[in-house]
Protein backbone atom coordinates (compact mmCIF):
# COMPACT_ATOMS: atom_id res chain seq x y z
CA UNK A 1 0.00 0.00 0.00
CA UNK A 2 2.63 2.46 1.11
CA UNK A 3 4.77 1.39 -1.81
CA UNK A 4 2.07 2.16 -4.36
CA UNK A 5 1.48 5.53 -2.81
CA UNK A 6 5.18 6.18 -2.85
CA UNK A 7 5.69 5.03 -6.41
CA UNK A 8 3.07 7.44 -7.71
CA UNK A 9 4.74 10.39 -6.07
CA UNK A 10 8.13 9.25 -7.14
CA UNK A 11 7.16 9.01 -10.79
CA UNK A 12 5.77 12.53 -10.86
CA UNK A 13 8.88 13.83 -9.17
CA UNK A 14 11.08 12.11 -11.71
CA UNK A 15 9.00 13.49 -14.57
CA UNK A 16 9.46 17.07 -13.45
CA UNK A 17 13.03 16.78 -12.44
CA UNK A 18 14.38 14.69 -15.26
CA UNK A 19 15.20 17.92 -17.09
CA UNK A 20 18.39 17.82 -15.07
CA UNK A 21 18.96 14.14 -15.91
CA UNK A 22 18.43 14.77 -19.60
CA UNK A 23 20.74 17.77 -19.69
CA UNK A 24 23.49 15.88 -17.90
CA UNK A 25 23.22 12.88 -20.21
CA UNK A 26 23.42 15.21 -23.22
CA UNK A 27 26.46 16.96 -21.80
CA UNK A 28 28.33 13.79 -20.88
CA UNK A 29 28.36 12.61 -24.49
CA UNK A 30 31.31 14.95 -24.97
CA UNK A 31 34.88 14.83 -23.80
CA UNK A 32 35.45 16.28 -20.36
CA UNK A 33 37.31 19.55 -20.68
CA UNK A 34 37.10 22.94 -18.99
CA UNK A 35 34.27 24.08 -21.29
CA UNK A 36 32.20 21.07 -20.37
CA UNK A 37 32.90 21.58 -16.67
CA UNK A 38 31.78 25.16 -16.93
CA UNK A 39 28.54 24.08 -18.59
CA UNK A 40 28.09 21.40 -15.95
CA UNK A 41 28.36 23.98 -13.20
CA UNK A 42 25.74 26.12 -14.90
CA UNK A 43 23.33 23.21 -15.33
CA UNK A 44 23.68 22.24 -11.68
CA UNK A 45 23.24 25.80 -10.62
CA UNK A 46 20.11 26.23 -12.77
CA UNK A 47 18.57 23.19 -11.09
CA UNK A 48 18.90 25.10 -7.80
CA UNK A 49 21.39 22.73 -6.25
CA UNK A 50 23.19 25.73 -4.78
CA UNK A 51 26.67 27.14 -5.39
CA UNK A 52 28.57 24.96 -2.91
CA UNK A 53 27.10 21.72 -4.22
CA UNK A 54 27.63 22.72 -7.85
CA UNK A 55 31.26 23.66 -7.18
CA UNK A 56 31.97 20.48 -5.23
CA UNK A 57 30.53 18.24 -7.91
CA UNK A 58 32.44 19.99 -10.68
CA UNK A 59 35.70 19.72 -8.70
CA UNK A 60 35.16 16.01 -8.12
CA UNK A 61 34.35 15.30 -11.76
CA UNK A 62 37.45 17.25 -12.80
CA UNK A 63 39.68 15.28 -10.39
CA UNK A 64 38.23 11.93 -11.39
CA UNK A 65 38.52 12.74 -15.09
CA UNK A 66 42.26 13.30 -14.62
CA UNK A 67 42.63 9.81 -13.16
CA UNK A 68 40.19 8.15 -15.50
CA UNK A 69 39.41 10.15 -18.65
CA UNK A 70 37.29 7.42 -20.27
CA UNK A 71 34.22 7.43 -18.09
CA UNK A 72 30.79 6.81 -19.57
CA UNK A 73 27.87 9.11 -19.09
CA UNK A 74 26.37 6.59 -16.64
CA UNK A 75 29.64 6.45 -14.63
CA UNK A 76 29.57 10.22 -14.29
CA UNK A 77 25.93 10.24 -13.27
CA UNK A 78 26.64 7.54 -10.69
CA UNK A 79 29.41 9.73 -9.31
CA UNK A 80 27.02 12.68 -9.00
CA UNK A 81 24.44 10.45 -7.33
CA UNK A 82 26.99 9.32 -4.74
CA UNK A 83 27.99 12.93 -4.02
CA UNK A 84 24.39 14.10 -3.63
CA UNK A 85 23.51 11.17 -1.38
CA UNK A 86 26.50 11.95 0.80
CA UNK A 87 25.44 15.59 1.09
CA UNK A 88 21.94 14.57 2.17
CA UNK A 89 23.16 11.93 4.58
CA UNK A 90 25.71 14.16 6.28
CA UNK A 91 23.36 17.12 6.63
CA UNK A 92 20.11 15.52 7.71
CA UNK A 93 19.99 14.54 11.33
CA UNK A 94 18.20 11.31 12.10
CA UNK A 95 14.64 12.05 13.03
CA UNK A 96 14.36 11.66 16.75
CA UNK A 97 11.96 9.01 17.88
CA UNK A 98 9.24 10.84 19.77
CA UNK A 99 8.11 9.43 23.05
CA UNK A 100 4.44 10.10 23.52
CA UNK A 101 3.70 9.60 27.17
CA UNK A 102 0.06 10.53 27.21
CA UNK A 103 -2.67 11.36 24.79
CA UNK A 104 -2.35 11.72 21.04
CA UNK A 105 0.65 12.91 19.05
CA UNK A 106 0.10 16.58 18.28
CA UNK A 107 1.47 17.75 14.94
CA UNK A 108 1.42 21.43 13.96
CA UNK A 109 1.54 22.24 10.27
CA UNK A 110 2.91 25.73 9.63
CA UNK A 111 4.03 27.81 6.66
CA UNK A 112 3.09 30.83 4.58
CA UNK A 113 -0.20 31.17 2.72
CA UNK A 114 -0.51 29.09 -0.39
CA UNK A 115 2.45 26.83 0.46
CA UNK A 116 0.14 23.82 0.69
CA UNK A 117 -0.56 23.46 4.43
CA UNK A 118 -4.23 22.53 4.27
CA UNK A 119 -3.69 20.10 1.40
CA UNK A 120 -0.77 18.52 3.27
CA UNK A 121 -2.87 18.17 6.43
CA UNK A 122 -5.47 16.27 4.39
CA UNK A 123 -2.82 14.10 2.75
CA UNK A 124 -1.24 13.32 6.13
CA UNK A 125 -4.65 12.53 7.59
CA UNK A 126 -5.15 9.91 4.91
CA UNK A 127 -1.60 8.63 5.37
CA UNK A 128 -2.12 8.06 9.12
CA UNK A 129 -5.67 6.81 8.65
CA UNK A 130 -4.39 4.13 6.26
CA UNK A 131 -1.97 3.02 8.97
CA UNK A 132 -5.00 2.38 11.15
CA UNK A 133 -4.50 5.43 13.33
CA UNK A 134 -7.33 7.43 14.75
CA UNK A 135 -6.90 10.96 13.42
CA UNK A 136 -8.46 14.27 14.45
CA UNK A 137 -8.13 17.47 12.43
CA UNK A 138 -7.98 20.96 13.92
CA UNK A 139 -8.98 23.83 11.63
CA UNK A 140 -6.98 26.54 13.34
CA UNK A 141 -6.72 28.82 10.31
CA UNK A 142 -9.69 30.82 11.52
CA UNK A 143 -8.73 33.98 9.66
CA UNK A 144 -10.44 32.90 6.49
CA UNK A 145 -13.77 31.08 6.44
CA UNK A 146 -12.68 29.46 3.18
CA UNK A 147 -9.72 27.83 4.90
CA UNK A 148 -11.96 26.15 7.47
CA UNK A 149 -14.38 25.04 4.73
CA UNK A 150 -11.51 23.64 2.67
CA UNK A 151 -10.35 21.43 5.54
CA UNK A 152 -13.92 20.55 6.42
CA UNK A 153 -14.48 19.24 2.89
CA UNK A 154 -11.41 17.04 3.17
CA UNK A 155 -12.59 15.79 6.57
CA UNK A 156 -15.93 14.78 5.05
CA UNK A 157 -14.29 13.10 2.04
CA UNK A 158 -11.95 11.17 4.31
CA UNK A 159 -14.57 10.58 6.99
CA UNK A 160 -12.27 11.93 9.67
CA UNK A 161 -13.35 14.05 12.65
CA UNK A 162 -12.59 17.75 12.68
CA UNK A 163 -12.69 20.48 15.32
CA UNK A 164 -13.59 23.91 13.98
CA UNK A 165 -13.98 27.28 15.55
CA UNK A 166 -16.26 30.02 14.40
CA UNK A 167 -14.72 32.41 11.86
CA UNK A 168 -12.21 34.72 13.50
CA UNK A 169 -12.17 32.64 16.66
CA UNK A 170 -8.85 32.69 18.46
CA UNK A 171 -6.84 29.93 16.71
CA UNK A 172 -5.48 28.88 20.10
CA UNK A 173 -8.99 28.22 21.40
CA UNK A 174 -9.58 25.83 18.49
CA UNK A 175 -6.28 24.13 19.25
CA UNK A 176 -7.20 23.85 22.93
CA UNK A 177 -10.52 22.22 22.02
CA UNK A 178 -8.88 19.89 19.50
CA UNK A 179 -6.10 18.70 21.80
CA UNK A 180 -8.61 18.21 24.62
CA UNK A 181 -10.97 16.30 22.32
CA UNK A 182 -8.13 14.26 20.86
CA UNK A 183 -7.13 13.18 24.34
CA UNK A 184 -10.70 12.47 25.50
CA UNK A 185 -11.55 10.49 22.35
CA UNK A 186 -8.42 8.37 22.48
CA UNK A 187 -7.05 9.64 19.17
CA UNK A 188 -3.57 8.70 18.00
CA UNK A 189 -2.82 11.87 16.05
CA UNK A 190 -4.13 15.45 16.01
CA UNK A 191 -3.15 17.38 12.89
CA UNK A 192 -3.35 21.15 13.34
CA UNK A 193 -3.80 23.33 10.25
CA UNK A 194 -2.64 26.89 10.97
CA UNK A 195 -2.96 30.29 9.31
CA UNK A 196 -0.23 31.46 6.99
CA UNK A 197 -0.78 35.15 7.01
CA UNK A 198 -1.61 37.46 9.82
CA UNK A 199 -1.19 41.19 9.76
CA UNK A 200 2.53 41.09 10.22
CA UNK A 201 5.21 38.43 10.36
CA UNK A 202 5.61 39.22 14.04
CA UNK A 203 1.91 38.47 14.63
CA UNK A 204 2.22 35.15 12.86
CA UNK A 205 5.18 34.08 14.95
CA UNK A 206 3.52 35.16 18.19
CA UNK A 207 0.39 33.29 17.23
CA UNK A 208 2.39 30.12 16.66
CA UNK A 209 4.03 30.50 20.05
CA UNK A 210 0.64 30.95 21.66
CA UNK A 211 -0.61 27.80 19.91
CA UNK A 212 2.38 25.88 21.28
CA UNK A 213 1.72 27.10 24.82
CA UNK A 214 -1.93 26.13 24.46
CA UNK A 215 -1.02 22.58 23.44
CA UNK A 216 1.15 22.29 26.55
CA UNK A 217 -1.70 23.28 28.81
CA UNK A 218 -3.46 20.05 27.83
CA UNK A 219 -0.47 17.80 27.13
CA UNK A 220 2.81 19.12 28.58
CA UNK A 221 5.00 17.33 26.02
CA UNK A 222 2.98 18.69 23.06
CA UNK A 223 3.30 19.76 20.32
CA UNK A 224 5.32 16.67 19.48
CA UNK A 225 6.15 17.80 15.99
CA UNK A 226 6.05 21.07 14.09
CA UNK A 227 6.36 20.57 10.35
CA UNK A 228 7.08 23.51 8.06
CA UNK A 229 5.46 23.42 4.64
CA UNK A 230 7.57 24.95 1.87
CA UNK A 231 6.56 25.45 -1.75
CA UNK A 232 9.46 24.01 -3.73
CA UNK A 233 8.65 26.10 -6.81
CA UNK A 234 9.90 29.24 -5.08
CA UNK A 235 13.41 27.80 -5.14
CA UNK A 236 16.00 29.48 -2.95
CA UNK A 237 13.42 31.79 -1.33
CA UNK A 238 12.16 28.75 0.53
CA UNK A 239 15.39 28.80 2.50
CA UNK A 240 14.82 32.35 3.78
CA UNK A 241 11.26 31.47 4.70
CA UNK A 242 12.40 28.43 6.62
CA UNK A 243 15.06 30.39 8.49
CA UNK A 244 12.50 32.97 9.63
CA UNK A 245 10.14 30.30 10.93
CA UNK A 246 12.87 28.24 12.54
CA UNK A 247 14.22 31.29 14.36
CA UNK A 248 10.89 31.78 16.12
CA UNK A 249 9.53 28.28 16.43
CA UNK A 250 11.65 25.16 16.49
CA UNK A 251 10.86 22.97 13.49
CA UNK A 252 11.21 19.21 13.49
CA UNK A 253 10.95 18.69 9.78
CA UNK A 254 9.86 19.96 6.40
CA UNK A 255 7.17 19.12 3.91
CA UNK A 256 8.21 20.23 0.44
CA UNK A 257 5.20 20.66 -1.78
CA UNK A 258 4.61 21.09 -5.51
CA UNK A 259 7.55 18.91 -6.48
CA UNK A 260 5.44 18.02 -9.53
CA UNK A 261 5.52 21.59 -10.75
CA UNK A 262 9.16 22.45 -10.43
CA UNK A 263 12.18 22.04 -12.63
CA UNK A 264 14.17 23.04 -9.61
CA UNK A 265 13.95 19.87 -7.57
CA UNK A 266 17.60 20.42 -6.71
CA UNK A 267 16.45 23.01 -4.18
CA UNK A 268 15.96 20.05 -1.84
CA UNK A 269 19.75 19.69 -1.68
CA UNK A 270 20.22 23.41 -0.94
CA UNK A 271 17.57 23.27 1.74
CA UNK A 272 19.11 20.26 3.40
CA UNK A 273 22.53 21.89 3.34
CA UNK A 274 21.44 25.26 4.63
CA UNK A 275 18.96 24.17 7.25
CA UNK A 276 20.09 20.77 8.45
CA UNK A 277 16.47 19.84 9.09
CA UNK A 278 14.96 16.50 8.17
CA UNK A 279 12.75 16.43 5.11
CA UNK A 280 9.76 14.49 6.27
CA UNK A 281 7.56 14.38 3.18
CA UNK A 282 7.42 15.45 -0.45
CA UNK A 283 4.16 16.62 -1.98
CA UNK A 284 3.79 15.98 -5.68
CA UNK A 285 0.28 17.00 -6.71
CA UNK A 286 -3.08 18.29 -5.62
CA UNK A 287 -4.54 14.85 -5.05
CA UNK A 288 -4.95 13.26 -1.65
CA UNK A 289 -2.40 10.51 -2.40
CA UNK A 290 0.26 12.84 -3.75
CA UNK A 291 2.50 12.74 -0.71
CA UNK A 292 5.40 10.46 0.08
CA UNK A 293 7.80 10.10 2.97
CA UNK A 294 11.17 11.41 1.87
CA UNK A 295 13.67 8.81 0.79
CA UNK A 296 17.05 10.22 -0.24
CA UNK A 297 17.98 7.54 -2.74
CA UNK A 298 14.65 7.47 -4.58
CA UNK A 299 14.63 11.24 -4.63
CA UNK A 300 18.06 11.45 -6.26
CA UNK A 301 17.20 8.70 -8.74
CA UNK A 302 14.20 10.80 -9.73
CA UNK A 303 16.24 13.96 -9.95
CA UNK A 304 18.80 12.34 -12.26
CA UNK A 305 16.38 10.16 -14.24
CA UNK A 306 16.92 10.17 -17.98
CA UNK A 307 13.42 10.03 -19.40
N1 LIG B 1 0.70 20.87 -7.95
C1 LIG B 1 0.59 20.85 -6.62
N2 LIG B 1 -0.27 21.69 -6.03
C2 LIG B 1 -0.34 21.66 -4.67
C3 LIG B 1 0.46 20.79 -3.88
N3 LIG B 1 0.14 21.05 -2.58
C4 LIG B 1 -0.81 22.01 -2.58
N4 LIG B 1 -1.11 22.39 -3.84
C5 LIG B 1 -2.06 23.42 -4.28
O1 LIG B 1 -1.61 24.69 -3.82
C6 LIG B 1 -2.71 25.53 -3.51
C7 LIG B 1 -2.59 26.04 -2.07
O2 LIG B 1 -2.71 24.93 -1.20
P1 LIG B 1 -3.31 25.07 0.27
O3 LIG B 1 -3.19 23.70 0.89
O4 LIG B 1 -4.63 25.69 0.27
O5 LIG B 1 -2.22 26.05 0.92
P2 LIG B 1 -2.21 26.78 2.35
O6 LIG B 1 -2.64 28.18 2.11
O7 LIG B 1 -0.80 26.71 2.82
O8 LIG B 1 -3.14 26.01 3.23
C8 LIG B 1 -3.96 24.69 -3.74
O9 LIG B 1 -4.47 24.99 -5.00
C9 LIG B 1 -3.43 23.25 -3.69
O10 LIG B 1 -4.24 22.36 -4.44
C10 LIG B 1 1.38 19.92 -4.55
O11 LIG B 1 2.15 19.14 -3.96
N5 LIG B 1 1.41 20.00 -5.93
MG1 LIG C 1 -4.75 26.63 4.33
Amino acid sequence: MVFKFFKKSFSSISKSSSILGRKLRGLFQRKIDEDLLEELEEILYEADLGVSTATEIVDKIRENAKKNPKQSSEDLLAEIKTDLLEIIQTNIPNEEAIKIEEGPEIILIVGVNGSGKTTSVAKLAKHYHKQGKKVLLAAADTFRAAAVEQLDRWAKTLDIDIIKGVTEADPSSVVFDAVTAGKARGCDVVLVDTAGRLHTKQDLMQELQKIRRTCKKVIPSAPHKTLLVLDSTIGQNAIDQAKTFHKHTPMNGLILTKMDGTAKGGVVISIVRELGLPISYLGSGEGIDDLAPFDAESFIDGLLAGD
